[in-house]
């Protein structure tokens, strides 16, 4: 019998022991460990153990309530899902994740690889940090995992294996809510709109039917088209980073759906670090982040279609012609979901703090409406964007548009 044979939230103490438990083969220092919740994500609680002599590890558990909102009650089942597509995502795209050491159904927790020598990205991108090899990395990533776990080159009956293995109705219900719904109406109150910004988010998004009406096609697909597993939350919280490398975690979202709604939220969330650059006049590291928009778009697509190219199976999926209507899907998705992400962490419940943290009011409003402007029509146009550097275009344009207003 051991303390952790039924569920309870781990304080650090209880870690301690916990990581001495689940992870031997680091011959711990008992003396010296010492434990440090350094969570900051909306959800789950995360430690980082550590000794005297240089082991560490990082336990994560999921807590009944989410984070940000004790109102949200969540199955803890979402830690072993998490743990097993680490694992999965690992073996199609090795080097791009966390080692996971053990994951436990009982206490919804997992300890996995520290990776203290790489930073969190955003906290990177809030220091104005550049990553030249980000999008290299970045875009391998997504082509393997995301092209390696469809119906193009899976077959289909272990594709849908996956697929019901997979899924957390109440976290895509979080996204549904929160990225397909709310930043469009408040129905539930929930959003959070900078003041000076109010009448024109009330214009913009709450008052504009053309929009809604995409954005509503957009989450139906959303919700229906299973064609890839994927991340589901592919922020630059979820990515950490070093000079030389990018490793991918937090994919408690994932599951069937869209592929680009994991390009699109690393785009997006790169057009929120340049708005942050842009406001503290970082001209280098915003030219960087330009070159990161370009080249994850162009690269991505480049090897999503070297992945088809080299991998496919289905027999009807190699008529001449098809892969150039599945890749116009892709880029048409990426689009609209950079769009999406743009608009839900500029006026929805979890915010960014790339935004946020613009201390001048002038310069958040003009971030934010850059976001905005930008995001209507990646979302109305998402059927133009052909390349990178439409991608940018559109950034460019809405830049234009807001400093001519
Ligand atoms: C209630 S969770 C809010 C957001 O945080 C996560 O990182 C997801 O992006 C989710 O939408
Ligand atoms: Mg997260």
């Amino acid at each position: 019998m051991s303390k952790f044979d039924s569920y309870f939230l781990m304080k650090d103490a209880d870690v301690i022991e916990y990581a001495q438990l689940k992870v031997p083969q680091k011959e711990w220092d008992v003396a010296t460990m010492q434990s440090k919740e350094i969570g900051d994500g909306n959800l789950n609680y995360v430690f980082k153990v550590t000794d005297a002599k240089g082991h560490s590890v990082i336990v994560k558990q999921a807590g009944p309530v989410a984070r940000i909102s004790e109102a949200m009650v969540l199955d803890t089942d979402r830690n072993r899902l998490e743990s097993e597509i680490l694992i999965l995502q690992g073996s199609l795209a090795p080097g791009y994740v966390p080692e996971i050491y053990d994951f436990d159904t009982t206490m919804s927790a997992c300890c996995m690889e520290d990776l203290s020598d790489h930073m969190i990205m955003r906290t990177a991108m809030l220091q104005h940090k550049i990553f030249p090899k980000f999008a290299e990395q970045i875009s391998t990533f997504m082509a393997q995992v995301l092209m390696g776990t469809t119906d193009v080159v899976l077959d289909h009956q272990k594709k849908k294996e996956l697929q019901r293995k997979f899924i957390s109705p109440e976290l895509c219900d979080i996204t549904e809510q929160l990225v397909y719904t709310e930043p469009y109406n408040d129905e539930r109150g929930q959003n959070n709109v900078y003041p000076p910004n109010a009448d024109f988010v009330k214009e913009k998004l709450y008052g504009d039917q053309a929009l809604h009406l995409e954005v509503a096609k957009l989450k139906m697909d959303f919700m229906t088209r299973a064609q890839s597993l994927i991340h589901g939350d592919l922020h630059t919280g979820s990515i950490f980073i070093n000079e030389e490398s990018t490793r991918v975690f937090d994919p408690e979202f994932a599951f069937y759906g869209p592929m680009g709604y994991d390009i699109g939220n690393v785009i997006a969330n790169m057009i929120f670090a340049w708005c942050n650059g842009d406001a503290y006049g970082e001209s280098e590291f915003c030219a960087w982040v330009e070159t990161v928009i370009k080249d994850v778009i162009n690269l991505t697509m480049e090897k999503l279609e070297q992945y088809y190219d080299e991998h496919v199976t289905d027999t009807m999926a190699k008529t001449p012609g098809y892969k150039e209507y599945y890749m116009a899907s892709i880029l048409a998705d990426t689009s609209a979901v950079t769009g999406l992400e743009l608009i839900r962490r500029t006026v929805g419940m979890a915010n960014v703090k790339d935004i946020t943290t613009i201390p001048d009011e002038k310069a958040r409003v003009r971030a934010e409406r850059i976001c905005i402007t930008a995001a209507i029509d990646y979302i109305k146009n998402r059927d133009d964007k052909h390349c990178g550097n439409c991608f940018l275009n559109t950034l460019k344009d809405a830049v234009k548009a807001v400093d001519g207003q």
